[in-house]
């Protein structure tokens, strides 16, 4: 567990929270955070028997407020595409964790941070969270995901005005919008991410890791291969514990037990 540096990450029970600690610069993502990040979604240890990642960002005021505007500015081209390359790098391994990834999002979402976001399957939103791409008002444009991800999420036309302008978004439209599930307004975001990762922990353990491989894949897929890879992962279901008991429990009029076996 680490619980020093710019990104913490603790087991609570079966869920792992990673929490983005550099409080001083609105949780900004710098080479340290995205390593910090990078080894907390490679920490077997941390990930073993876990149903479920929950990110948020640490202080009153910030999911993630962007990429690092000091560290970024005296770049050059070639130190741009490495830093990029850096992020995208981390974000797919984040993305692709066998786990659902629910992001609490505790203030700004900006650049980065909204791209951290849209790498995430699961976005609960604070009543004071603020997403946008607003790399365009510094002369620059997303470069950890943003386009491909946020058309995929709401569509090529309002992700292009959102990237064209770099307009913020409050909670209740970043709903509207489909850039968040919900606004959680009667507790903290953190404890309803949680609250929602033991729900999903309490569903049978492979099919909610197969059912994430097989939405994941609608995004990259044409309709007819995501169509294949559902029916395929469907299948392999049946070779599970988990279907047997799942299904004998529902006709048993009882709890399903899951094993993940
Ligand atoms: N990078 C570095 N420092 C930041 C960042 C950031 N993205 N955001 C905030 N900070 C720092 C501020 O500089 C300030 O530091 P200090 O106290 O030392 O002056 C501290 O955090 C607090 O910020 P503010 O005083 O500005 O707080 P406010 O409440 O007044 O404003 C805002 C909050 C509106 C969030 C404001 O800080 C802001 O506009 N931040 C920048 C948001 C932004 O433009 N983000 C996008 C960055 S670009 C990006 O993410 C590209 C991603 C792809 C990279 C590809 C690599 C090549």
């Amino acid at each position: 567990m680490s619980t020093e540096g710019v990104v913490l990450a603790e087991r609570r029970g079966k869920v792992l929270v990673v929490t983005i600690n550099r409080v001083s610069a609105l949780n900004a993502l710098n080479a340290d955070v995205l390593d910090g990040l990078d080894a907390a979604c490679g920490d077997a240890a941390l990930l073993n028997g876990a149903v479920a990642v929950v990110l948020t960002g640490a202080g009153p005021k910030a999911f993630v407020a962007g990429a690092d505007i000091a560290a970024m500015s005296t770049l050059d081209a070639e130190g741009a595409r490495a830093f990029a390359e850096r992020g995208q790098r981390v974000f797919d391994r984040l993305a692709a964790l066998p786990v659902p990834v629910i992001a609490a999002v505790n203030g700004f979402a900006l650049g980065g941070g909204c791209e951290l976001a849209l790498a995430c399957d699961l976005v609960l939103a604070a009543p004071n969270a603020v997403f946008g791409q607003p790399e365009v008002k510094l002369g620059v444009i997303p470069g950890f995901g943003g386009t491909q991800r946020l058309v995929r999420r709401i569509g090529a036309m309002k992700a292009a005005e959102l990237c064209f302008t770099g307009r913020n978004v409050k909670a209740d439209e970043a709903v509207s919008l489909g850039l968040a599930l919900r606004v959680v307004a009667d507790q903290p975001v953190l404890d309803a991410a949680l609250a929602l990762a033991e729900q999903i922990g309490a569903m049978g353990p492979v099919a909610v890791r197969l059912c994430k491989q097989a939405v994941n894949a609608a995004t990259d897929a044409d309709l007819r291969g995501g169509l294949l890879l559902e029916r395929d992962l469907f299948a392999l279901c049946f070779s599970t514990a988990d279907q047997k008991e799942g299904m004998a429990a529902f006709l048993q009029k009882r709890p399903a037990a899951f094993s993940g076996a």
